[in-house]
């Protein structure tokens, strides 16, 4: 290669010296992983990349604001699905395995920390996981940028430290690539919302939005990522689980959709910004096509997506919401989608995967609250 590339390469199996994975104490176990992360990709930056202490400080702080504090659900699913998967397998899973499940369920958390980054700036999001988001933060603004790539190349990074000798390495490099190119194909339809007349704002167009910029990153490749790690190359097991992953991140995005405008910001941990960025969301596109009374469309039609946030026309707007009973369509949304996921139960039993997968995925996201 043309880089020197090898110096960002352990001289040692790396993660011998984490601590070992305790399963009885997962969440405990999977946070430590990600303490040595961040102090491996930042030790050397003085060194091999001539890095200030003041900028390398930067990095350590900008990590540590915002990769944690979420509920980790991604990167915890890597671990179990990995698990489930290896020991249908007879495979049991050494204190290494799990470790290395657990390095690829941070990627993802990274990822999304990226993500969130980007995505809070493109919404002008005031707050995030409870606190104040990063680009709003003094002395931030747009390096929020700049840092959103730097999280982005930290993960691939890190793939490289871990993964390079692996037979799989190139996989894990291909899965990540497309699947942050898949979720950049949905947040730009998500972002060309904008430039839409409501009209256009459909529950087609909201379930291709949502596929691509959720279900992709947050559901698929944390599956994805536990089969690879356990050895699965048959190309319709990864088919097989696409499916019922990618329903699940829709209902997903709903979820998210509604509790933009129902939950409480303390639970949520943000303020929804929903009606005065003029998205396409699930409550929307409801209401506006199917529920509305022809004032109700005129009221939308004259503030939605120009009111600005916690104003009395937002208010009205969630108002008409509640009045034409968009609550109770969403509980039958949920108990539906429940229903259409489950259905798949036969489909992924066939290509020799446990259902167990889906169904602990099911069991994290199914009628939450934030
Ligand atoms: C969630 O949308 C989607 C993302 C976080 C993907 C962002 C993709 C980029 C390429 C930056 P959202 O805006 O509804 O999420 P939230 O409600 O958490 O702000
Ligand atoms: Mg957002
Ligand atoms: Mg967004
Ligand atoms: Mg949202």
């Amino acid at each position: 290669p043309a880089t020197d590339w090898k110096s960002a390469l352990p001289q040692t199996n790396i993660r011998a010296s984490y601590p070992k994975y305790d399963e009885k104490e997962p969440k405990k176990s999977f946070e430590s992983v990600c303490e040595c992360l961040i102090q491996e990709c930042t030790a050397s930056l003085p060194s091999t990349h001539e890095l200030p202490k003041m900028e390398q400080k930067w990095i350590v702080d900008m990590l540590e604001y915002n990769v944690k504090g979420g509920k980790m659900n991604r990167g915890l699913m890597v671990v179990e699905s990995g698990k489930v998967i290896m020991k249908s397998r007879g495979q049991e899973p050494t204190d290494d395995d799990l470790k290395k499940l657990a390095v690829l369920g941070w990627c993802i958390e990274w990822l999304q920390a990226w993500l969130l980054v980007a995505d809070d700036f493109m919404d002008s999001s005031e707050t995030r996981r409870g606190q104040v988001c990063w680009y709003k933060k003094e002395g931030v603004d747009e390096i929020a940028i700049n840092d959103a790539f730097l999280l982005e190349m930290l993960v691939f990074r890190v793939l490289k430290r871990h993964f390079w000798a692996e037979p799989y390495y190139m996989d894990l490099v291909d899965l990540f690539m497309e699947t942050t190119f898949q979720t950049e194909c949905g947040q730009l339809l998500d972002l060309q919302c904008k430039n839409l007349g409501l009209a256009d704002f459909t529950y087609k167009r909201w379930e291709l939005i949502v596929k691509y910029k959720t279900a992709f990153y947050s559901f698929y490749l944390p599956v994805a990522l536990g089969m690879t790690v356990a050895g699965i190359k048959n190309q319709a097991a990864y088919d097989a689980a696409r499916e019922p992953l990618l329903l699940m991140g829709v209902y997903f995005q709903a979820q998210d959709d509604y509790l933009d405008a129902f939950a409480p910001p303390e639970t949520l941990g943000k303020i929804g910004t929903d009606i005065q960025d003029k998205k396409c969301g699930w409550l929307f596109v409801q209401a506006y096509h199917e529920l509305c009374s022809p004032e109700q469309k005129a009221y939308l039609d004259e503030h939605y997506g120009k009111c600005k946030v916690q104003t009395e026309e937002e208010k009205k707007i969630k108002e008409i919401y509640r009045d034409i009973g968009l609550e109770e369509k969403y509980t039958n949304y949920e108990a539906q989608s429940y229903k259409d996921i489950m259905a798949f139960q036969g489909r992924v039993e066939e290509v020799g995967l446990p259902w167990e997968i889906i169904d602990i995925f099911l069991k994290k996201v199914y009628k939450r609250s934030k």
